[in-house]
């Protein structure tokens, strides 16, 4: 017998005596009010209606619940809240069973721990990503897991936010049964069905004994501690996690759920998570394009890359982890060789460490094949040069491509700051010529900066985000300039940081100002990664075009000239000893430092670190605002991702335009205008930053459909 439903987000069915209750909220059933509330009149109605012996939860579509609504936070708080929903289910006087799929994740699984028995089918992913979203799981999830499955392992789970497949969450004790097979709904109640033979009970989790072993417990708080104090410093969720779980130890449930409120409220107000939502959210906006929503894909079977070397290998390795087949060009059989060789090193490291076998390795390289004739190239739906970087090369390439790439493939080069306008216009097809440039090592950087020239077809850009879903890259849309996005602002605030060096701060306390405010290494240590040698080429590149009255701080090529060029060859701004990748601090690029000041007649001041990030962050702000108003990012949160998932950006930030917005625009564009009394040519506020200070607005508005508070 069908009832009525209470709400069209959470639907109501009587089958036997199973109380039904789906949740329906596409996309991802999202705990919204109507949900929430839906949730709890169902459990009224099962409680109340003398035919229901037992109830069922199940997500309708491809998850059983996503978490909470994260567009709502940030709002104010909509009655039910999640855990008062939670402790209703528990509180219900007929056994509920959690019938999961897809994700239960967050208050998802916050609320399958709240109902008394779970069963999960292949294919669901279950878990407390909050600590992801700068929060702490709010609806209990601190004090029903380490009951359920004791403090270490959720720890394990709340303080990684990883997802664990049913099979795992039925080891760890999260789940009671894994179905037979996927048909949710069948597995579901059958189980359920079960139960009522077996007279089972209600069986709250708040009462499970996990955590009876009190010193095991706190000792597994404390472990948690040393790992987050030595990961996570800096982050407020972290340390709030390791509270909450502690007062699930120490505390009857009832006081440790208010704990755990006090604590989630605390994170919610946190700037930390405003920055990380917007950071999930402009994510999956930056994909959202006037080219994504007008045309459809191309197909993409075979994937053809031109060059073996450490760019052209990396493509191929994320080309290859995706499943598709590769087809590599190169000029003669040995440096096919070789880039063979660059593709099977990293397979090889990952069977030395386990995470691949010999097997699954000569599979992916079953895929490889490779050629020294572009011929070979003649069925490729998209073909990747990484060559050389030098037009007439790239020139070359493409002339051959024109010949031999069937009608439609996509040309695509991996130019870093060549004129892919220029290249396209060199062959017949301009319409499919695009930029991917990969970011190294290409089979680990997330970030893929899809480069638009002006002729390219909308279907062949909706392609090239295609292509980057498939190979699990972040892509983000770039127009056509010297560095595109990511290059060009780094040019911008590289130098700010060279002014600041040549004026009196030591690369190392830059390093270190910067690594406090959370970006994994400082711009020093990233040359000496990099090698010093890469800048100086395009130093020396751009030298001849060089507005003269620019600053130009030479220490970098003092450096250069001495054959330091960082890790590679021991010695950059820091000293590595016996090949170490932990670089000490020397006093002889000091003394390089020195001489240098004397040389430009600089007096050297000292810095604070608050200075330091100021104009860091003032430099990348402001070329950040002259990207999007020259349309190479069309919006700021294309920005944000760039420096993201490419730059090392810290995500807890949000980005540079989101920590523009936190910081307050006007306060940046003081500091541009302060700074640039000292070096005018060198600061120049930004035309767009000028006109959203002049009319109170903030990058935020110009992110369209993105949901900033
Ligand atoms: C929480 O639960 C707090 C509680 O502990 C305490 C509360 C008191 N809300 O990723 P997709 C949207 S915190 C709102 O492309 P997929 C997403 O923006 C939450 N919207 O799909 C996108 O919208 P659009 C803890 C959400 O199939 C669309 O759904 N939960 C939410 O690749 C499709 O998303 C999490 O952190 C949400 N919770 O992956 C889980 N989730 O189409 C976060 C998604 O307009 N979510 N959307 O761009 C995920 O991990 C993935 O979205 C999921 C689906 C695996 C669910």
């Amino acid at each position: 017998m069908n009832l009525e439903s209470q709400t069209s987000a959470v639907t109501c069915e009587r089958r036997g005596k199973i109380f039904l209750v789906t949740i329906d909220n596409p996309p991802v059933n999202a705990l919204n009010a109507a949900v929430r509330r839906g949730l709890m009149e169902a459990i009224d109605k099962a409680e109340s209606d003398d035919q229901v012996e037992a109830v069922m939860l199940i997500g309708a579509g491809r998850n059983f619940i996503g978490g909470a609504d994260i567009r709502e936070f940030g709002k104010p708080p909509l009655p039910p809240s999640l855990p008062d929903v939670c402790n209703r289910i528990e509180s219900c006087s007929k056994p509920v069973v959690a019938a999961i799929h897809g994700a239960a994740l967050g208050g998802g699984l916050e609320v399958a721990l709240a109902a008394h028995y779970r069963l999960a089918v292949a294919g669901a992913k279950l878990g407390l990503p909050e600590v992801e979203l700068g929060l702490l799981p709010g609806a209990g999830g601190t004090q029903r897991t380490p009951r359920l499955i004791g403090a270490r392992a959720a720890l394990d789970l709340i303080l990684s936010g990883r997802r664990v497949d049913a099979k795992e969450a039925r080891d760890l004790g999260l789940v009671d049964r894994l179905g037979a097979s996927e048909e949710t709904l069948t597995e579901g109640l059958a189980y359920t069905q079960e139960l009522l033979a077996l007279k089972a009970r209600p069986r709250p989790t708040r009462e499970a004994k996990a955590l009876e072993d009190t010193a095991a417990s706190l000792a597994a708080i404390e472990d948690a501690r040393a790992a987050v104090t030595r990961k996570s410093r800096g982050r407020l969720s972290p340390f709030k996690i390791l509270e909450a779980t502690q007062a699930a130890i120490e505390q009857p449930f009832a006081e440790g759920m208010r704990t755990e409120r006090r604590f989630f409220l605390e994170c919610m107000d946190s700037p930390q998570r405003a920055g990380l939502v917007h950071a999930f959210f402009v994510e999956r906006e930056a994909v959202k394009l006037p080219e994504t929503r007008q045309a459809a894909p191309r197909r993409i079977e075979t994937v053809g890359i031109i060059g073996g070397g450490t760019m052209g290998a990396g493509i191929a390795v994320a080309v290859l982890d995706a499943g598709l087949p590769v087809v590599m060009i190169e000029r003669d059989e040995a440096s096919l060789s070789r880039g063979r060789a660059h593709i099977e090193n990293v397979y090889d490291g990952l069977v030395a460490r386990r995470r691949m076998s010999a097997d699954a390795k000569s599979s992916v390289m079953n895929r490889w094949r490779g050629s020294t004739t572009y011929e070979s190239l003649a069925d490729a739906d998209v073909i990747i040069e990484a060559v050389f970087e030098d037009m007439a090369v790239k020139e070359a390439v493409f002339a051959q491509l024109d010949r031999v790439a069937k009608p439609g493939a996509i040309l695509a080069t991996n130019t870093s700051y060549l004129d892919i306008d220029a290249i396209a216009a060199t062959i017949s097809r301009p319409q499919d010529v695009i930029g991917l440039h990969f970011f190294s090592p290409a089979n680990v950087m997330k970030l893929l900066e899809v480069v638009v020239p002006k002729r390219v077809s909308a279907d062949v850009i909706a392609t090239a985000f295609e292509l980057a879903k498939k190979l699990r890259k972040v892509a983000v849309r770039a127009g056509v300039c010297d560095g595109f996005i990511g290059n060009r602002v780094l040019a911008v605030y590289r130098a700010a940081t060279d002014h600041m060096m040549e004026d009196g701060a030591s690369p190392y306390q830059i390093d270190k100002a910067v690594r406090d405010f959370g970006f994994p290494m400082g711009p020093f240590q990233v040359t000496d990664l990099a090698g010093g040698d890469i800048g100086w080429a395009t130093r020396k590149r751009r030298a001849a075009t060089r507005d003269p009255k620019a600053r130009y701080v030479q220490i970098p090529d003092r450096l250069c000239e001495l054959g330091w060029f960082g890790q590679k060859t021991g010695r950059g701004y820091y000293r590595y000893t016996n090949g170490s990748r932990v670089g000490a601090t020397d006093p002889d690029v000091q003394a390089i430092i020195d001489a240098e000041r004397r040389r430009a007649g600089i007096t050297p001041r000292s810095f604070s670190d608050e200075e330091i990030i100021r104009r860091y962050m003032a430099a990348m702000i402001n070329e950040g605002a002259n990207v999007v108003h020259e349309r190479i990012a069309l919006r700021p949160l294309d920005v944000d991702v760039t420096f993201l998932h490419g730059y090392g950006f810290p995500r807890f930030r949000g980005g540079p335009m989101k920590y523009a917005d936190t910081v307050g625009l006007a306060s940046v564009l003081d500091d541009i205008r302060q700074f640039a009394k000292e070096d005018p040519q060198f600061w120049r506020p930004s035309t767009l930053l000028v006109d959203l200070v002049e009319r109170g607005a903030n990058f935020a508005s110009l992110n369209e459909g993105t949901r900033d508070e």
